[in-house]
């Protein structure tokens, strides 16, 4: 039999460990791309290192040759692009950088592919984020983008240079639209990481406060594990298209704190507005607090996707809910 050959660009992320495993279950060989400077040991995936179908090896996205030379020695049957510098108020200090990754990086791999081997398969994950200030409730694959910062920028040119790439040469080269997506192996830095592991440690008596920045801002939040299976399917389709991925909920930042309290069983109550909005616990002390330091210049104020596409086409739909999302995280922070 032969088997089919992946090569992984972000495989030490939190959507890298979830496909890699989908990818392992379904015979492929997986070849995943880290950095030098990647954390060591890299904890995500440390499981799948002494798996024979899995395959390291050193690569940059902001190094053309690496990429280059990695996809003419692998010569893969598909490409799943995850990596990028994936924290959006993080790309407002680093926009040179987040572009260079998230923008230049993805136009690397297509040039590689176009000289090296046009069959190749490409996904290219694309972001919610392109979306940015929008007057429309649900975002489809129709809505215009209109990105709100260096990450939504730069990802907006990726996906337009990788639809460029489909018409221009014929490469079969596709586009997630994933909306965020979560699960207990998500960066500490993000909104959702951040509330369970703080909350849960404020339970157990090993931190004192949480201190965050806007509570209003809605997202779609979905599970990780989900997703990676509609990115899995958008390269298995016949023809390449672009797919938006979403529950089609949304949830502002104070819900989602509310929501794991009450799964931790931690009483809390909220009073006071704007920058001086708290929340106490059951003795009348500040557990929750709000600086301004973790406000963007530019916020996105609300995501909720349609993914009627992905349903229709894919045979896609999120299966985990919100509630046991944050179940499952909160079940995986150390005791
Ligand atoms: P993540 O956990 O932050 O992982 C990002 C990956 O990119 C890591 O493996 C990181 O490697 C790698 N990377 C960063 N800079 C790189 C560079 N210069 N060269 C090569 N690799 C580099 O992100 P994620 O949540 O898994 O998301 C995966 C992808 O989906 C990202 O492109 C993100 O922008 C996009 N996305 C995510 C969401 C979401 O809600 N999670 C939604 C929509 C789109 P190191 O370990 O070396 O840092
Ligand atoms: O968790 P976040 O940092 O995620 P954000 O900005 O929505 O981006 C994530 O999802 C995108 C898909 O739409 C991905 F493309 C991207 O790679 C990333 O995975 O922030 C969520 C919301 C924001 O409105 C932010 O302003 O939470 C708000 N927030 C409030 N306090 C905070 C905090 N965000 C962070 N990171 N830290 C806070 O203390």
């Amino acid at each position: 039999m032969i088997r089919k050959k992946a090569i992984i660009f972000g495989v030490t992320g939190q959507d890298g460990y979830y496909l890699t495993k989908l990818l392992l279950k379904k015979n492929y060989i997986v070849h995943g791309i880290k950095r030098r400077s990647s954390s060591v040991p890299t904890n995500r995936i440390s499981s799948f290192l002494n798996q024979k179908n899995f395959k390291i090896h050193y690569g940059d996205l902001t190094d053309t040759s690496s990429i280059y030379n990695i996809i003419k020695i692998v010569k893969p049957d598909e490409i799943y692009n995850l990596a990028a510098q994936s924290h959006v108020g993080v790309s407002f200090y680093t926009p040179i950088f987040t572009a260079n990754v998230n923008a230049i990086g993805v136009l690397a791999i297509l040039e590689a592919i176009r000289t090296i081997k046009k069959e190749i398969k490409f996904y290219q994950a694309g972001t919610s984020e392109m979306f940015g200030k929008t007057k429309e409730k649900f975002q489809s694959e129709k809505t215009v983008f209109n990105p709100q910062s260096p990450y939504g920028a730069a990802k907006v040119f990726a996906h337009q240079i990788t639809q460029n790439y489909r018409d221009a040469y014929k490469i079969f080269a596709s586009n997630g639209i994933l909306f965020n997506h979560e699960s207990h192996l998500r960066g500490d830095n993000f909104v959702t990481k951040k509330i369970v592991s703080s909350l849960t440690r404020i339970k157990n008596g090993k931190q004192k406060k949480l201190v965050l920045g806007n509570l209003y801002s809605k997202r779609d939040w979905g599970h990780a594990a989900d997703y990676v299976e509609a990115i899995y399917k958008i390269l298995q389709q016949k023809k390449p298209d672009d797919f938006v991925i979403a529950t089609g909920r949304d949830c502002t930042i104070k819900e989602f704190v509310n929501k794991t309290a009450k799964i931790i069983n931690l009483g809390i109550k909220w009073r006071g507005n704007g920058l001086n909005e708290i929340a106490t616990d059951k003795n009348g002390k500040t557990i929750i607090s709000i600086d301004k330091k973790y406000f963007r210049p530019l916020e996105v104020d609300y995501l909720k996707g349609n993914a009627a596409k992905a349903k229709k086409i894919l045979k896609w739909k999120s299966k985990i809910s919100l509630e046991d999302l944050i179940k499952e995280m909160v079940q995986n922070e150390p005791k």
